[in-house]
């Protein structure tokens, strides 16, 4: 039996994407995207997606009311952004809550940025500076058991990541292509204040059953955008969006930094052009929290957070969802 708001959208008084969702305090906080209403065409670079801000929503529990808690952090507040505020994530480390976001710097460059608040919905103080290091977009953090903050980010097309493979910002860099190995996911350690990587950015691996590297060509399966990294019985699970196929994937491994092993698909395709989710247990069940462009009808820049029951078998297999079944 579903919930009464299950699979309907969480707010209708604004758009919002990409939710990264977790439990504070018993309370269920969801840090999405805020899409805006914007006349500009729709393109490979994501150009339509012009978001200015941040509203945190929470939940009392799954069957409350789902409360819009207004700006968190506006991109005019941040000084080293120029536009673009992209999927978020949040954790809670040190007494303190830090957000982590995604924007265009002032040279058009995607960066990674952090800004830190006493209270789960902000407001938020953005650090002056993006992460040193960081690049690309979609940020997902996991704290692991041993209290290490891990952040995993990275999009293709218009999240940049082709433009990194020679180690520095090339926008004419060309896309792998056909049996080449796929890009992965970055992977590196944060500081407990989400200020600085401890690590260096580096890709992990996604492969296939045979222990080969996922191909470019192999749309089905490969990394497009979104990930998201949740723990099952001491297992890492790598989720994420295969893009241009649109599906939410999954693949298996036994460290956080992987190499990852691919399992299957979590999620088929939802009305729109992308697909980003997040994974979070909520009491002894799993949840997922995903977006659609219900709410507007189809139009792919403003779509609508939902959230779903998850499957998760004993042996960390997840059962694929049909999302309007
Ligand atoms: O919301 C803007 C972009 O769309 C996100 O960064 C991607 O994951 C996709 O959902």
């Amino acid at each position: 039996m579903r919930r009464e708001n299950e699979r309907k959208p969480l707010v209708t008084n604004i758009y919002t994407a990409d939710p990264s969702a977790h439990v504070f305090d018993g309370k269920i906080y969801i840090y999405p995207s805020h899409d805006v209403e914007r006349d500009v065409p729709d393109d490979d670079d994501g150009d339509q997606y012009m978001m200015e801000d941040y509203h945190i929503l929470s939940m009392d529990s799954l069957d409350a009311p789902c409360v819009d808690n207004g700006v968190a952090l506006h991109q005019d507040n941040v000084p080293w952004v120029s536009k673009q505020m992209w999927a978020p994530d949040a954790f809670y480390k040190n007494g303190k809550y830090v957000l982590v976001f995604p924007a265009k710097d002032k040279d058009g460059i995607f960066r990674l940025g952090s800004a830190v608040s006493d209270s789960p919905v902000g407001p938020f103080t953005p650090y002056e500076h993006p992460i040193a290091g960081s690049y690309s977009i979609d940020p997902a953090i996991l704290i692991d058991d041993d209290g290490k903050v891990y952040c995993y980010n990275g999009g293709l097309w218009g999240g940049q990541l082709e433009m990194w493979q020679s180690g520095h910002f090339n926008p004419d860099e060309r896309r792998p292509a056909g049996h080449e190995p796929a890009l992965g996911p970055l992977f590196a350690q944060l500081s407990d204040d989400g200020s600085a990587f401890l690590t260096e950015p580096r890709q992990v691996q996604i492969l296939d059953e045979s222990g080969h590297p996922l191909e470019a060509q192999d749309e089905d399966r490969r990394y497009f955008e979104g990930p998201w990294m949740h723990k099952h019985h001491g297992k890492y699970y790598l989720s994420y969006s295969t893009g241009t196929t649109h599906y939410i994937c999954y693949a298996e491994g036994s460290s956080p930094e992987g190499p990852f092993i691919y399992k299957g698909r979590i999620m088929e395709p939802v009305l729109g052009w992308t697909t980003h989710h997040s994974i979070v247990e909520i009491g002894d069940e799993w949840y997922l929290f995903y977006h659609d462009c219900e709410l507007s009808g189809g139009v792919t820049h403003e779509r609508c957070v939902k959230y779903t029951k998850l499957n998760i078998a004993e042996d960390g297999t997840i059962e694929t969802i049909h999302p309007y079944d």
